[in-house]
């Protein structure tokens, strides 16, 4: 009888042991997921204060149904007109609904949402016209939320 309880003590000893292993090496590999994704994020979430060469902010305006580009001047145009090589901040919203700017070429896309402001870092090497579509099903005058994106 003594015996056998203390095989099963040993056995509880064991299974602690194992228990603790799995706990501290789960924690380590949980903590270096954390550690390289923060890292990571950081790029993600902070881009505008890595930027080191200078950039120019034109906003964009999604409406029902349509696109407005507003420029550092104050001049706005329903073309997108970018020049080859130089770095632009696109600050992004809506007017009314949800739409998504969306560019497949230059593989660009990101959501214009009304009250808030999206931005899309964008520079373009290839001079050339290029389409900016909707992607976001915005109501009946959807398809028509076609323009150019003129690159000179
Ligand atoms: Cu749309």
């Amino acid at each position: 009888m003594k015996r056998l309880s203390s095989s099963r003590t040993d056995h509880n000893k064991i299974f602690k042991a194992l228990e603790i292993a799995t706990i501290v090496a789960t924690s380590l590999i949980l903590a270096y997921l954390a550690i390289i994704s923060i890292e990571g994020l950081q790029v993600l979430w902070a881009p505008s204060t890595q930027v080191s060469e200078p950039y120019t902010v034109i906003k964009v305006e999604a409406y029902q149904f349509g696109w407005r580009f507003i420029y550092p001047n104050g001049s706005s145009s329903s073309t997108l007109y970018l020049e080859k090589g130089k770095l632009y901040r696109l600050d992004i919203t809506s007017r009314d609904v949800a739409h998504a700017f969306f560019v497949p070429e230059l593989g660009l896309k990101i959501d214009a949402i009304p009250g808030y402001i999206n931005t899309l870092w964008v520079k373009v090497d290839k001079p050339g016209k290029y389409t900016l579509v909707c992607a976001e099903l915005c109501g009946v005058g959807h398809y028509a939320m076609i323009v150019d994106i003129i690159v000179e």
